[in-house]
């Protein structure tokens, strides 16, 4: 017997990251290939956004994915997240020129104040949410003060771009295959003061530090590689990363969906308990198991030396920084 759909609601789904997202998801590469989904594709009350969504819609009935039941097209979250599993939020307004950073937290910040309250009063009881739209970490934080009701466990935002760019450059540099690197791992904020965390990564089960064994190399380049590298995508492509941010979104839910391998962690932003000293109630990128039932764990025991710890202890200022500049949209 075929399995109940799924319900994934994507907001921004006519943007570059939607358009590249959507198909992946339709094609059973973020749920399995034997689970159906139904998809609400949520926009901006725009005609040149409901257009192109219209147009996006079309082309995914033209790839005739059997495992896609139904789509919604909506541009009313109220309509967008009825009783979806799955919340996908990854549309934003995009910094503008000359617009200050706190200016587009706190525009940002008020789409996700609407977007945590409708969640909290239409989606489906076990409803789970992944932010994208930046600044991912405090919109997270915000939609998660919103959704009255809905467990803080829920939400969550994305550092596993940040991390698959990290495993892809240890891998380049000590010119193994990508699977022979594990434990790559992204602590904090996903922004410039992120943390790569070379210290607890390895290289076909040995330390990642002593296999490449070029210490200047892992806290210089390497460090500041990982997380430029979004504003080294815009200056070659001229556009952000879309094809690789649908694809981390993709791991991403994936991977909280089913459950971790032994002895393998994953980066993602969650509400933070005290763990490893990040103060409570950050939205903070930490090393996380998933049971595959819609629990996950941080995985302790993990070395945090004097390098490591001063990075965290700027990216954890910088994550309180923008909590204080957008709290008050929280009533
Ligand atoms: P685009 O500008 O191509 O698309 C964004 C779409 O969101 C637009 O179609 C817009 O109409 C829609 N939108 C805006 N406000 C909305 C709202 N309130 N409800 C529904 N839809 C809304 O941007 P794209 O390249 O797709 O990037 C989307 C977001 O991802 C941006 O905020 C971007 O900064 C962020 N990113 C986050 C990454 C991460 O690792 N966390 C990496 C990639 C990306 O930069």
């Amino acid at each position: 017997m075929s399995k109940a759909p799924i319900r994934v609601a994507v907001t921004g789904a006519a943007g570059q990251i939607g358009y590249a997202l959507l198909p992946r998801i339709a094609s059973g590469q973020m749920f399995g290939a034997d689970q159906p989904v139904i998809l609400h594709m949520i926009e901006i009350p725009n005609e040149k956004a409901m257009a192109a969504l219209k147009g996006v819609a079309m082309e995914l009935e033209d790839c005739a994915f059997p495992l896609l039941r139904d789509m919604v097209l909506t541009s009313d979250p109220n309509v967008g997240f009825k009783d979806v599993n799955w919340a996908c939020l990854v549309g934003a307004k995009p910094r503008g020129p000359g617009m200050e950073r706190n200016d587009l937290l706190k525009d940002n910040g008020a789409i996700f104040v609407g977007q945590g309250r409708a969640i909290a009063q239409h989606a489906a009881k076990d409803v789970r949410v992944a932010v994208v739209g930046n600044p991912c970490n405090t919109n997270a934080w915000i939609c998660m003060q919103a959704a009255k009701g809905v467990p803080k466990e829920r939400f969550t935002a994305m550092t596993r771009l940040d991390q698959n760019r990290a495993q892809a450059q240890l891998a380049a540099r000590a010119k193994v295959a990508i699977t022979d690197v594990t434990g790559a791992l992204i602590w904090g904020n996903h922004s410039a003061t992120q943390v790569p965390d070379f210290y607890n990564a390895k290289i076909k089960g040995k330390s990642a530090f002593d296999v490449i064994q070029d210490e200047a190399w892992l806290k210089g380049d390497f460090l500041k590689t990982v997380q430029q590298r979004g504003a080294a995508i815009i200056a070659a492509r001229g556009v952000s990363s879309a094809m690789s941010a649908a694809n981390a979104l993709v791991d991403h839910v994936r991977d909280l969906h089913m459950a971790t391998p032994a002895g393998e962690y994953r980066s993602v932003c969650v509400c933070s308990d005290g763990r490893y000293g990040i103060p409570e109630g950050l939205l903070f990128s930490y090393p996380i198991r998933s049971d595959g039932k819609g629990g996950w764990s941080v995985v302790q025991g993990l070395t945090l030396n004097d390098f490591l710890k001063e990075k965290i202890a700027a990216t954890v200022k910088e994550l309180e920084g923008e909590r204080e500049i957008v709290k008050h949209l929280i009533a």
